[in-house]
């Protein structure tokens, strides 16, 4: 098990295209191990293998109040079952701090395979139908933040850039 580094916007290669996992191997296996345990550890209720430089389409997601119902998405493939628009506040461990509300459909349809390879079908609502819409977003190279004003999404860069500065100069914190 391990804690993998999280990049953070604006990290190009948060923009990266993940590929379809082929074969869902004990590499696959491990890797969606490591992300939950990264997600635990944050703690978060959505990861996907873009934001620790892993450019495989894996998500992992909890949504549950005692962090004990881990979900592993492999090769997720996302269908809307309404045309109904759900406002929420969403955040994102490679944006820190900041959370803003996006509107997506609150109700989808996920087909994926899960670490014995076998294919699944679930039906999800709310935060679990916008989480993972917005991990599926990461596999393409998306982020919650592109669908903000340009002006918002330029103020969060700026702050997140200067933070990232002091890091890498711990002597003038
Ligand atoms: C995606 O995000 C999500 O800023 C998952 O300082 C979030 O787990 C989808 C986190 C909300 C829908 C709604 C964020 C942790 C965790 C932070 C996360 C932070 C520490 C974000
Ligand atoms: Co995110």
């Amino acid at each position: 098990m391990a804690i993998l580094n999280i990049l953070e916007f604006p990290d190009s290669r948060l923009r990266t295209k993940a590929q379809p996992v082929e074969k869902v191997d004990d590499a696959i296996k491990q890797l969606a191990k490591d992300m939950l345990e990264t997600m635990y550890a944050a703690p978060g209720i959505g990861l996907a293998a873009t934001q620790v430089n892993e450019h495989k389409r894996v998500v992992v997601m909890d949504t549950s109040e005692e962090q004990n119902d881990p979900l592993v998405f492999i090769n997720p493939e996302i269908t809307p079952m309404t045309d109904e628009q759900g406002h929420l506040q969403e955040g994102c461990l490679s944006v820190p701090g900041f959370y803003e509300e996006v509107v997506r459909p609150n109700r989808v349809k996920v087909t994926a395979l899960n670490v014995d390879g076998e294919s699944f079908t679930l039906e999800l609502e709310d935060l679990q139908a916008v989480c993972i819409q917005h991990e599926v977003d990461h596999l393409n190279g998306k982020l919650f933040v592109d669908y903000l004003s340009p002006l918002k999404r330029n103020r969060i860069k700026k702050r997140l850039e200067k933070a990232h500065r002091l890091q890498q100069h711990p002597v003038s914190a």
